[in-house]
């Protein structure tokens, strides 16, 4: 199975000329197994029928659909998991609301916080933020290519990179001993969203 995890931002696919449904189902369609409704700016309304919108869009492609920050909307749409970064509901606290099932991914930004989530109930971490982006206004410092491998090397759950993540740099993301590697605007962003996927997939397999 490819590791290109898709996350997701509405406002930067209708930049593009895109309904996130569309870019989910285009994305799903070229390969990707990995979905993360993230949204910023919506109501919970509208973020539960986009949610449920994009369950029966993975559910077709046997993706799993993660939910950005939202644990209550992950559980009322049964998504597959919940994912949390280091100022949202703490991820004892996830697990506890969500069971032993569902899948919890943390963002890190540093060792440090990697030392605090050592031995944790966790599935994934997120590791951020790799390269300069402008999808996420409030990154801490980059981590570059050999802040991410000293991450990588000290842990042994699965791992996914994120931030400035395009054609140009899976690769040497790949090589920096990640599980996989995160995108929004290199897939939510692009004029074909299908295209987009199906290169960064052929990348990050040959
Ligand atoms: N967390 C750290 S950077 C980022 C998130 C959600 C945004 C990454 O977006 P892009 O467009 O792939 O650089
Ligand atoms: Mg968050």
């Amino acid at each position: 199975m490819n590791r290109l995890y898709l996350v997701t931002d509405s406002a930067i696919a209708r930049q593009a000329g895109h309904t996130l449904p569309f870019v989910v189902e285009e994305a799903c369609r070229a390969g990707v197994r990995w979905v993360q409704l993230r949204e910023k700016d919506l109501s919970t309304r509208a973020f539960l029928d986009l949610g449920f919108a994009l369950k029966r869009i993975t559910q077709t492609y046997n993706a799993t659909l993660i939910i950005n920050d939202r644990v209550d909307i992950a559980l009322a749409i049964d998504a597959d998991g919940v994912h949390v970064g280091q100022d949202d509901m703490p991820h004892e606290i996830v697990r506890s609301l969500v069971g032993p099932d569902k899948i919890i991914g943390l963002s890190i930004n540093n060792l440090a916080e990697l030392e605090a989530a050592r031995g944790a109930d966790l599935d994934y971490l997120g590791i951020a933020t790799v390269f300069p982006t402008g999808t996420k206004q409030d990154t801490s410092s980059l981590l570059g290519l050999d802040g991410l491998r000293a991450i990588c090397q000290q842990t042994t759950l699965p791992t996914f990179a994120i931030g400035g993540i395009n054609a140009t740099n899976i690769q040497s993301v790949r090589q920096a001993g990640v599980s996989g590697a995160a995108v929004v605007s290199a897939i939510c962003g692009q004029p074909s969203p299908y295209e987009a996927t199906r290169e960064l997939i052929h990348l990050t397999n040959s």
